[in-house]
Protein backbone atom coordinates (compact mmCIF):
# COMPACT_ATOMS: atom_id res chain seq x y z
CA UNK A 1 0.00 0.00 0.00
CA UNK A 2 1.05 3.83 -0.26
CA UNK A 3 0.00 6.29 2.08
CA UNK A 4 0.43 9.46 0.84
CA UNK A 5 0.04 11.86 3.73
CA UNK A 6 0.30 15.12 2.06
CA UNK A 7 -2.82 14.62 -0.28
CA UNK A 8 -4.43 11.89 1.65
CA UNK A 9 -4.90 9.63 -0.86
CA UNK A 10 -4.19 5.39 -0.13
CA UNK A 11 -3.56 3.62 -2.92
CA UNK A 12 -3.91 -0.23 -2.92
CA UNK A 13 -2.91 -2.67 -5.14
CA UNK A 14 -4.90 -5.78 -6.42
CA UNK A 15 -3.74 -8.08 -8.84
CA UNK A 16 -5.66 -10.83 -10.38
CA UNK A 17 -3.74 -14.07 -11.25
CA UNK A 18 -4.22 -17.02 -12.51
CA UNK A 19 -3.68 -19.70 -15.47
CA UNK A 20 -3.90 -18.22 -19.51
CA UNK A 21 -7.65 -17.87 -20.70
CA UNK A 22 -9.56 -17.98 -17.27
CA UNK A 23 -10.80 -14.79 -17.22
CA UNK A 24 -8.75 -12.73 -15.36
CA UNK A 25 -8.75 -9.56 -18.10
CA UNK A 26 -12.55 -10.15 -18.64
CA UNK A 27 -13.29 -9.43 -14.91
CA UNK A 28 -11.47 -5.97 -15.29
CA UNK A 29 -13.73 -5.32 -18.17
CA UNK A 30 -16.97 -6.33 -16.14
CA UNK A 31 -16.21 -4.07 -13.58
CA UNK A 32 -15.19 -1.37 -15.62
CA UNK A 33 -18.95 -1.68 -17.02
CA UNK A 34 -20.47 -2.18 -13.89
CA UNK A 35 -19.63 0.40 -12.25
CA UNK A 36 -19.99 4.04 -12.26
CA UNK A 37 -18.14 6.01 -14.21
CA UNK A 38 -17.26 8.46 -11.06
CA UNK A 39 -15.65 5.38 -9.30
CA UNK A 40 -13.63 3.93 -12.61
CA UNK A 41 -11.12 5.59 -14.92
CA UNK A 42 -10.32 4.05 -17.80
CA UNK A 43 -8.94 0.20 -18.47
CA UNK A 44 -5.40 0.45 -19.85
CA UNK A 45 -5.36 -3.06 -21.82
CA UNK A 46 -1.50 -3.53 -22.80
CA UNK A 47 -0.50 -5.29 -25.79
CA UNK A 48 -2.51 -8.31 -26.40
CA UNK A 49 -2.53 -10.75 -29.34
CA UNK A 50 -5.76 -12.80 -29.33
CA UNK A 51 -7.55 -11.83 -26.59
CA UNK A 52 -3.85 -13.17 -24.55
CA UNK A 53 -2.60 -10.37 -22.01
CA UNK A 54 1.20 -9.68 -22.90
CA UNK A 55 1.79 -7.47 -20.19
CA UNK A 56 -0.74 -7.03 -17.92
CA UNK A 57 -3.86 -4.67 -17.97
CA UNK A 58 -4.52 -2.00 -15.22
CA UNK A 59 -7.99 -0.50 -14.17
CA UNK A 60 -8.08 2.12 -11.18
CA UNK A 61 -10.98 2.59 -8.98
CA UNK A 62 -11.37 5.59 -6.69
CA UNK A 63 -13.10 5.98 -3.70
CA UNK A 64 -13.91 9.33 -2.32
CA UNK A 65 -13.94 8.36 1.57
CA UNK A 66 -14.72 11.70 2.89
CA UNK A 67 -12.64 13.95 5.17
CA UNK A 68 -11.03 14.90 2.21
CA UNK A 69 -9.59 10.88 2.28
CA UNK A 70 -9.30 9.25 -1.26
CA UNK A 71 -8.86 5.63 -1.11
CA UNK A 72 -7.52 4.17 -5.23
CA UNK A 73 -7.79 0.84 -6.01
CA UNK A 74 -5.35 -0.21 -8.90
CA UNK A 75 -6.70 -3.98 -10.23
CA UNK A 76 -3.98 -5.41 -12.19
CA UNK A 77 -3.83 -8.38 -14.28
CA UNK A 78 -1.00 -10.82 -14.97
CA UNK A 79 -0.47 -13.08 -18.26
CA UNK A 80 -1.42 -16.07 -17.61
CA UNK A 81 0.64 -17.76 -20.32
CA UNK A 82 3.68 -19.76 -18.66
CA UNK A 83 5.81 -18.22 -20.55
CA UNK A 84 5.55 -14.41 -19.25
CA UNK A 85 6.57 -15.57 -15.61
CA UNK A 86 8.75 -13.08 -15.53
CA UNK A 87 5.72 -10.45 -16.06
CA UNK A 88 3.99 -11.91 -13.82
CA UNK A 89 6.46 -12.23 -11.10
CA UNK A 90 7.04 -8.18 -11.65
CA UNK A 91 3.60 -7.35 -11.69
CA UNK A 92 2.96 -9.02 -8.32
CA UNK A 93 5.19 -6.91 -6.98
CA UNK A 94 3.87 -5.03 -3.78
CA UNK A 95 0.11 -6.45 -4.31
CA UNK A 96 -1.64 -5.53 -1.32
CA UNK A 97 -4.21 -8.67 -2.53
CA UNK A 98 -4.80 -11.25 -5.05
CA UNK A 99 -8.17 -12.77 -6.39
CA UNK A 100 -6.94 -16.26 -8.21
CA UNK A 101 -9.41 -16.45 -11.44
CA UNK A 102 -9.46 -20.47 -11.76
CA UNK A 103 -10.99 -21.82 -15.03
CA UNK A 104 -14.04 -24.15 -14.28
CA UNK A 105 -13.63 -26.83 -16.28
CA UNK A 106 -12.01 -30.08 -15.27
CA UNK A 107 -9.73 -29.92 -18.16
CA UNK A 108 -7.93 -27.12 -16.81
CA UNK A 109 -7.67 -28.57 -13.16
CA UNK A 110 -4.09 -29.11 -13.58
CA UNK A 111 -3.09 -25.93 -15.38
CA UNK A 112 -4.95 -24.44 -12.62
CA UNK A 113 -2.91 -26.10 -9.96
CA UNK A 114 0.42 -25.23 -11.95
CA UNK A 115 -0.92 -21.63 -11.90
CA UNK A 116 -1.90 -21.48 -8.31
CA UNK A 117 1.55 -22.74 -7.53
CA UNK A 118 3.47 -19.98 -9.64
CA UNK A 119 1.54 -17.21 -7.67
CA UNK A 120 2.29 -18.99 -4.24
CA UNK A 121 6.34 -19.39 -5.23
CA UNK A 122 5.58 -15.45 -7.13
CA UNK A 123 4.78 -13.98 -4.27
CA UNK A 124 7.94 -15.60 -2.12
CA UNK A 125 9.73 -14.18 -4.30
CA UNK A 126 8.71 -10.79 -3.96
CA UNK A 127 8.87 -11.25 0.21
CA UNK A 128 5.41 -12.12 0.65
CA UNK A 129 4.12 -14.38 2.72
CA UNK A 130 1.26 -16.56 0.50
CA UNK A 131 0.42 -17.87 4.35
CA UNK A 132 -0.69 -14.72 5.30
CA UNK A 133 -1.82 -12.92 2.27
CA UNK A 134 -5.12 -11.63 1.32
CA UNK A 135 -6.47 -14.32 -1.13
CA UNK A 136 -10.20 -14.91 -2.70
CA UNK A 137 -10.34 -17.59 -5.50
CA UNK A 138 -13.16 -17.47 -8.19
CA UNK A 139 -14.05 -19.98 -10.23
CA UNK A 140 -15.11 -18.81 -13.79
CA UNK A 141 -16.38 -19.74 -16.72
CA UNK A 142 -19.90 -21.61 -14.64
CA UNK A 143 -21.47 -21.19 -18.37
CA UNK A 144 -19.59 -23.95 -19.97
CA UNK A 145 -19.89 -27.62 -20.23
CA UNK A 146 -17.47 -30.22 -18.20
CA UNK A 147 -17.31 -27.79 -14.94
CA UNK A 148 -16.67 -28.80 -11.64
CA UNK A 149 -19.88 -29.02 -9.83
CA UNK A 150 -21.52 -26.45 -7.43
CA UNK A 151 -21.05 -29.13 -4.77
CA UNK A 152 -17.01 -30.00 -5.39
CA UNK A 153 -16.87 -26.59 -5.09
CA UNK A 154 -18.33 -26.20 -1.55
CA UNK A 155 -16.08 -28.84 -0.38
CA UNK A 156 -13.00 -27.23 -1.92
CA UNK A 157 -14.16 -23.51 0.05
CA UNK A 158 -14.68 -25.97 3.41
CA UNK A 159 -11.24 -27.27 3.22
CA UNK A 160 -8.84 -24.10 2.09
CA UNK A 161 -8.84 -21.16 3.88
CA UNK A 162 -9.59 -18.70 1.19
CA UNK A 163 -12.89 -17.41 0.48
CA UNK A 164 -14.42 -19.40 -3.49
CA UNK A 165 -16.52 -16.95 -5.51
CA UNK A 166 -18.67 -18.11 -8.61
CA UNK A 167 -19.02 -16.41 -11.59
CA UNK A 168 -19.41 -15.71 -15.75
CA UNK A 169 -17.63 -13.27 -16.03
CA UNK A 170 -18.45 -12.11 -19.79
CA UNK A 171 -21.95 -11.81 -17.92
CA UNK A 172 -20.31 -9.76 -15.27
CA UNK A 173 -21.92 -12.36 -12.65
CA UNK A 174 -19.99 -12.79 -9.44
CA UNK A 175 -17.33 -10.00 -10.73
CA UNK A 176 -18.07 -7.08 -8.20
CA UNK A 177 -18.96 -9.97 -5.20
CA UNK A 178 -15.23 -11.19 -6.01
CA UNK A 179 -14.13 -7.56 -5.80
CA UNK A 180 -15.71 -7.36 -2.69
CA UNK A 181 -14.63 -9.98 -0.84
CA UNK A 182 -11.04 -9.53 -2.09
CA UNK A 183 -11.22 -5.95 -0.59
CA UNK A 184 -13.16 -7.08 2.77
CA UNK A 185 -9.93 -9.39 3.12
CA UNK A 186 -7.61 -7.29 2.13
CA UNK A 187 -8.38 -4.44 4.15
CA UNK A 188 -8.33 -6.12 7.26
CA UNK A 189 -4.85 -6.97 6.74
CA UNK A 190 -3.74 -3.32 5.83
CA UNK A 191 -5.67 -1.89 9.11
CA UNK A 192 -3.72 -4.02 11.20
CA UNK A 193 -0.48 -3.69 9.56
CA UNK A 194 -1.35 0.27 8.88
CA UNK A 195 -3.74 1.31 11.61
CA UNK A 196 -5.59 3.29 9.04
CA UNK A 197 -8.68 4.00 11.60
CA UNK A 198 -6.29 5.35 14.03
CA UNK A 199 -4.43 7.38 11.64
CA UNK A 200 -6.96 8.54 9.36
CA UNK A 201 -9.89 7.91 11.04
CA UNK A 202 -11.62 5.20 8.42
CA UNK A 203 -13.53 2.85 10.58
CA UNK A 204 -12.88 -0.57 8.57
CA UNK A 205 -16.47 -1.45 8.93
CA UNK A 206 -17.85 2.07 7.70
CA UNK A 207 -15.17 2.10 5.22
CA UNK A 208 -16.55 -1.52 3.79
CA UNK A 209 -19.93 -0.46 3.87
CA UNK A 210 -19.22 2.50 1.86
CA UNK A 211 -18.03 0.67 -1.05
CA UNK A 212 -20.24 -1.65 -1.14
CA UNK A 213 -23.12 0.54 -1.37
CA UNK A 214 -21.07 2.75 -3.89
CA UNK A 215 -21.33 -0.34 -6.00
CA UNK A 216 -24.46 -1.50 -5.87
CA UNK A 217 -24.22 -4.30 -3.32
CA UNK A 218 -26.79 -4.29 -0.34
CA UNK A 219 -25.60 -5.15 2.89
CA UNK A 220 -27.37 -9.02 3.33
CA UNK A 221 -26.10 -9.42 -0.16
CA UNK A 222 -22.64 -9.08 1.17
N1 LIG B 1 -17.90 -19.03 -21.66
C1 LIG B 1 -17.18 -18.15 -20.95
N2 LIG B 1 -16.11 -17.58 -21.52
C2 LIG B 1 -15.40 -16.70 -20.77
C3 LIG B 1 -15.77 -16.38 -19.44
N3 LIG B 1 -14.87 -15.47 -18.97
C4 LIG B 1 -14.00 -15.26 -19.97
N4 LIG B 1 -14.30 -15.99 -21.06
C5 LIG B 1 -13.62 -16.03 -22.36
O1 LIG B 1 -12.35 -16.65 -22.20
C6 LIG B 1 -11.39 -16.05 -23.10
C7 LIG B 1 -10.19 -15.57 -22.31
O2 LIG B 1 -10.58 -14.53 -21.43
P1 LIG B 1 -9.53 -13.46 -20.91
O3 LIG B 1 -10.23 -12.61 -19.93
O4 LIG B 1 -8.85 -12.78 -22.03
O5 LIG B 1 -8.49 -14.43 -20.17
P2 LIG B 1 -7.18 -14.04 -19.39
O6 LIG B 1 -7.23 -14.79 -18.13
O7 LIG B 1 -7.01 -12.57 -19.30
O8 LIG B 1 -6.06 -14.68 -20.35
P3 LIG B 1 -4.48 -14.28 -20.43
O9 LIG B 1 -4.41 -12.82 -20.59
O10 LIG B 1 -3.92 -15.02 -21.60
O11 LIG B 1 -3.86 -14.76 -19.16
C8 LIG B 1 -12.14 -14.91 -23.81
O12 LIG B 1 -12.55 -15.38 -25.07
C9 LIG B 1 -13.31 -14.64 -22.90
O13 LIG B 1 -14.42 -14.11 -23.59
C10 LIG B 1 -16.93 -17.00 -18.88
O14 LIG B 1 -17.33 -16.78 -17.72
N5 LIG B 1 -17.58 -17.89 -19.68
MG1 LIG C 1 -5.59 -11.27 -19.92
Amino acid sequence: MQIDFKSRELTVKLVYYGPALSGKTTNLQAIHSLVSPETTGRLMTLETRDDRTLFFDLLPLTFDVGAGIQVRFKLFTVPGQVIHNATRRLVLQGADGTAFIADSQISETRSNQQAFLNMQENLRENGIDPATHPIVIQFNKRDLPGVRTDEELERMAKKGREPVFKAIATRGTGVIETFLGLTERTWHQLEERHQLHEKFGLDPEVFLRGVRSRLGIPEAAA
